[in-house]
């Protein structure tokens, strides 16, 4: 199986690997607003609303047979950790984007979980092949603690805007906020710059 590096992507942001104000752990850490939430693979289910030609719902065997990737990842909490060579399974967020057909006026992007979570981003933050739907994390179903069934990652920002237990994704045609955006964390998260609170 290959596996594509995306570990460089700093480059991108003109910083060092490990962003600052961050040290790096070996341990991988929960961070969750609530509990974890259960899910039922026969009554799981995804939606793609919003600005689209098609809105799209994917049944958990629909979204399994969606064309998928394996990349290497940093992943960076805005409480101060970072982990390092993570390696996670997914489909890219383009993948689905075009499944769906965006509108012209599409410009932002909020993601919905199965625990009320929600986080948003602009959406040139999403079209890039390295914001994924991760289900498998080193080679696992992904931990149901670490958001399995589904999640995502966007390892250009704090890992609050990758929502686990995601099952939603709705195209936007004005910015709004989401869950921790509302509530004082930066609504930008860029880690090389420091985007921590708002
Ligand atoms: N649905 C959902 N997604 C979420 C959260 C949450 O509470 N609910 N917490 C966010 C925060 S603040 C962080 S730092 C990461 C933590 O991911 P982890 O628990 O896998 O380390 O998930 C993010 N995604
Ligand atoms: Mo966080």
């Amino acid at each position: 199986m290959s596996v594509t590096d995306r570990t460089n992507i700093h480059r991108e942001f003109d910083g060092e690997r490990l962003p600052p104000g961050q040290r790096e752990t070996s341990k991988f850490p929960v961070l969750s607003k609530g509990s974890t939430p259960e899910w039922d693979p026969e009554s799981w289910e995804f939606s793609v609303t919003g600005a689209v030609e098609n809105e799209l719902t994917f049944s958990w065997e629909a979204f399994r047979d969606l064309p998928s990737e394996t990349q290497k990842q940093d992943f960076h909490c805005v409480t101060g950790w970072s982990k390092f060579d993570c390696e996670f399974t997914g489909v890219t967020f383009p993948t689905l984007a075009e499944r769906a057909g965006l509108r012209d006026d599409v410009v932002h992007v909020m993601f919905s979980a199965l625990d009320g979570y929600t986080t948003n981003l602009p959406l040139e933050d999403c079209m890039r092949d390295d914001v994924l739907f991760v289900r498998e994390y080193d080679g696992d179903s992904l931990p149901r603690e670490h958001g399995g069934p589904l999640r995502v990652v966007t390892p250009h920002k704090y890992a609050y805007k990758g929502s686990k237990w995601v099952n939603g994704v709705e195209f936007l045609t004005e910015p709004e906020r989401g869950y921790w955006e509302k509530r004082g964390y930066s609504n930008t998260a860029n880690p090389w710059n420091e985007e921590r609170y708002s």
